[in-house]
């Protein structure tokens, strides 16, 4: 196929698992009782939140937000944060974070497709690389370029610059496939075409930039873009290869 994609590189929290709203908030909420602060992040507040990328980042936010003198938050969202990332690790031990439906079936058939495959996210590598090893098995994934290997995080178009960068192909040869507005502009920032899998949390997310928006990987409805790039309402290898050979033409 002229102009066929070589790479189709995945966002991590809300695309290949679900990670959010029953893991991370949990996480943070534990770590909050645990310094004893009268903190408690509930699921639509949570989702308001997460239009702040990197877990730390988004507690200085947060803590600032409640009035903590400057001086403090730093240090006490650093530590927070390093509790949560135990406590969130311990959640993905126990199985507690699932991989969403349909992303096993499209990482074998990107795979068998010849596709080289990577992640881009803004998560910490501490927790990514057992969770994706529990999960798909590291052995799947070229590079993983986390969110602590790039200065600016997601909505900047950093992380996919790098990952483009270590696997040796042009943006226009990678496909990025994200599941947010912020994940959106980031790929765009790289010169990425994207395929967003919108959830919960980001269904009602501006991504008219995307190439294709559905609503999940496998019994998928169509949001925006051409029908005829699912499978029987699945997004599969050869979705991924028309949505690349499209932005390269
Ligand atoms: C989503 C994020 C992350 C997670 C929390 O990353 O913004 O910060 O919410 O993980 P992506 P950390 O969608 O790019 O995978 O606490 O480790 O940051
Ligand atoms: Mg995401």
């Amino acid at each position: 196929m002229p102009g066929r994609p070589s790479a189709v590189v995945f966002d991590v929290d809300g695309t290949l698992v679900d990670s959010e709203r029953h893991g991370h908030r949990v996480a943070f909420n534990d770590a909050f009782a645990a310094f004893g602060l009268p903190h408690h992040w509930d699921e639509v507040r949570y989702g308001e939140l997460l239009t702040v990328t990197g877990g730390q980042a988004r507690l200085r936010t947060f803590l600032s937000s409640c009035g903590y003198p400057e001086a403090e938050v730093e240090r006490l969202a650093a530590e927070l944060h390093q509790y949560k990332t135990e406590r969130f690790r311990q959640l993905c031990d126990e199985a507690q974070i699932p991989a969403r439906p349909g992303v096993r079936e499209l990482l074998d058939d990107v795979a068998s497709a010849n596709f080289t495959v990577a992640v881009a996210t803004t998560g910490s590598r501490s927790w990514v690389e057992p969770l994706l090893d529990r999960l798909f098995g590291l052995e799947r994934f070229s590079c993983i370029v986390a969110g602590s290997e790039v200065t600016e995080r997601k909505p900047a178009g950093e992380v996919y610059t790098v990952t483009c960068d270590r696997l040796g192909v042009a943006p226009y040869q990678a496909v990025a496939v994200e599941d947010s507005a912020v994940g959106l502009q980031s790929a765009q920032e790289a010169g990425l075409p994207c395929l967003v899998v919108v959830n919960d949390y980001t269904r009602d997310d501006d991504v008219s930039g995307a190439a294709l928006v559905v609503d999940a990987f496998r019994q998928a409805t169509v949001l925006q873009g051409p029908l005829t790039l699912l499978d029987e309402g699945a997004v599969t290898a050869d979705t991924i290869a028309a949505i690349g050979a499209h932005a390269a033409a």
